[in-house]
């Protein structure tokens, strides 16, 4: 991967030890990346565990992760005109780590994205908002660079991991759209262009009609349920009702008194 590589005065042997340094850098900026993989999977699930109790709904559809090729990463330093070293594509390439989290509504996008920027050990580096405004192409997404700390025995480094949010409509959109722009290499005819544009703007309706259909049918529920409740008994299943739809928030500080171990040890030494 380094351009000594290149150098044609390198005797065999320094080649050999020169690419035996190189595979050792690579697998170990792997292990950080999918170390950093893992946490920020992790985070999500815990995330959509608990959205899934208090709101008794799965924001989430489904989440993928991947590192980056070795194939794509030379292409990519090579497009914005890098040179191909360790450096660079630590410091030059944002999405060496990526997660992908595929929800149901566009308004899921950015509970989950406000969630998983509130963590403490997650940093925000870089927001970039295709979904309030999209590409000329149509694409839309919620991308967001975060980096998060990795604990290694001596010490912690920290990894940046591209997190991009999207509907299943988007989601469907851009995996098709990847493939046409890769399959004409991005000069797709201007047809296909046109035509993927009238797609984005197809599943942009479809996204807007399934919220205003979800919207409709909570508010539809919630209005019954005032109905039904009428009696004192009702009423008080209705508090209860209400304590289980109590916001994360609310949860997470009413659980921290159960959870202060730390501070009970404190008190009692
Ligand atoms: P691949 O093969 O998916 O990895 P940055 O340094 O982050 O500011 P970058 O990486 O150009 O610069 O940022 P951007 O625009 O946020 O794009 C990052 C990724 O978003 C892309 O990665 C794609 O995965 C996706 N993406 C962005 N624009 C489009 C688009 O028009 N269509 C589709 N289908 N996906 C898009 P890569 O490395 O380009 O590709």
């Amino acid at each position: 991967m380094d351009t000594d590589l290149n150098d044609e005065k390198m005797l065999p042997e320094a080649i050999i030890t020169k690419l035996q340094d190189t595979a050792k850098e690579w697998a170990q900026i792997q292990l950080i990346y999918e170390s950093a993989l893992k946490q920020v999977n992790t985070k999500i699930e815990i995330l959509n565990n608990e959205f899934t109790m208090v709101h008794k709904y799965n924001p989430i559809e489904h989440v993928t992760s991947r590192i980056k090729s070795p194939e794509s990463i030379v292409k990519k330093l090579k497009h914005n005109d890098k040179d191909v070293t360790m450096d660079n594509i630590v410091m030059c390439l944002n999405d060496v780590a990526g997660i992908r989290i595929v929800c149901s509504f566009t308004s899921d996008i950015y509970k989950i994205a406000d969630m998983l920027a509130k963590q403490g050990d997650i940093t925000v580096l870089k927001i970039k908002d295709y979904i309030a405004n999209p590409k000329p192409n149509g694409y839309k997404s919620y991308h967001m660079i975060v980096s998060v700390p990795v604990y290694l025995s001596g010490g912690a480094v920290d990894a940046k991991v591209e997190i991009q949010i999207r509907t299943i409509a988007m989601d469907f959109w851009a995996s098709l759209e990847h493939k046409i722009y890769y399959k004409y290499e991005g000069n797709a005819p201007g047809n296909i262009s046109r035509e993927l544009k009238e797609c984005a703007d197809l599943a942009a309706f479809l996204d807007a009609k399934m919220l205003a259909i979800n919207e409709e049918i909570n508010g539809v529920s919630e209005e019954q349920t005032e109905i039904v409740y009428t009696s004192e008994e009702a009423a008080e299943e209705q508090t209860e009702e209400k304590i289980k739809e109590e916001e994360p928030d609310d949860m997470a500080s009413r659980l921290k008194k159960f959870f202060s171990i730390n501070q009970r040890k404190r008190r009692s030494v």
